[in-house]
């Protein structure tokens, strides 16, 4: 017997596996810092290029639009996400325009998320935001390898990158 599939029936096969494709988040092994930046680099787990590794307690868990909790984290190990930005060394030649700058947090499955530049120094997310390495004692694993999470926003889920794949600091007009 010949192996013959009806072009018709491959069509409905192929349609049945694109809503699969679609949620796949393929796992980026490193996060790309880029940009307007006078040094762009790579982190990765095992890599993390002199930028402290800090291990904070942590009260604000990951919330949804109506405060619901979406994941608990009792503590996380991460770098300070302005660390990240001071290494880099934002290419600004007029401070004044500082207010016009973004951090862009890039996750492999499309989701992007903007800071302020302004707020990553001057607002209360400059101390709370960080590129998390581990949650709750492990590395992550099923969201990630890296994870944004910004612990003083009033919602946390909306700014909570999972699938963090490269961080870009762009310029507004
Ligand atoms: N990469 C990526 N991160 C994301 C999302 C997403 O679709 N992709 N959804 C966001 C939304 S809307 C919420 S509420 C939280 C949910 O986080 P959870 O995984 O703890 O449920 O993740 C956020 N981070
Ligand atoms: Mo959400």
């Amino acid at each position: 017997m010949k192996h013959f599939i009806p072009g018709s029936l491959l069509l409905i096969f192929l349609c049945c596996l694109f809503p699969l494709y679609g949620q796949q988040h393929p796992i980026s092994e490193k996060v790309e810092i880029s940009g307007l930046v006078a040094h762009p680099f790579t982190l990765t787990p095992g890599d993390t290029q002199g930028l402290r590794l800090q291990t904070i307690k942590n009260d604000r868990n990951v919330t949804g639009m109506s405060g619901e909790i979406k994941q608990e984290i009792r503590t996380f190990k991460g770098i300070l996400l302005r660390d990240i930005i001071d290494k880099a060394g934002v290419d600004m030649p007029h401070k004044k325009d500082r207010g016009r700058y973004i951090v862009y947090v890039i996750a492999n499955d499309g989701y992007k998320v903007a800071f302020a530049w302004n707020e990553l120094y001057y607002g209360p997310a400059a101390d709370h935001t960080w590129l998390l390495l581990e949650k709750n004692g492990k590395p992550i694993t099923k969201n990630g390898r890296f994870t944004v999470f910004c612990a003083s926003d009033v919602v946390t889920g909306p700014r909570h990158v999972k699938w963090v794949s490269k961080i870009e600091i762009r310029r507004l007009d």
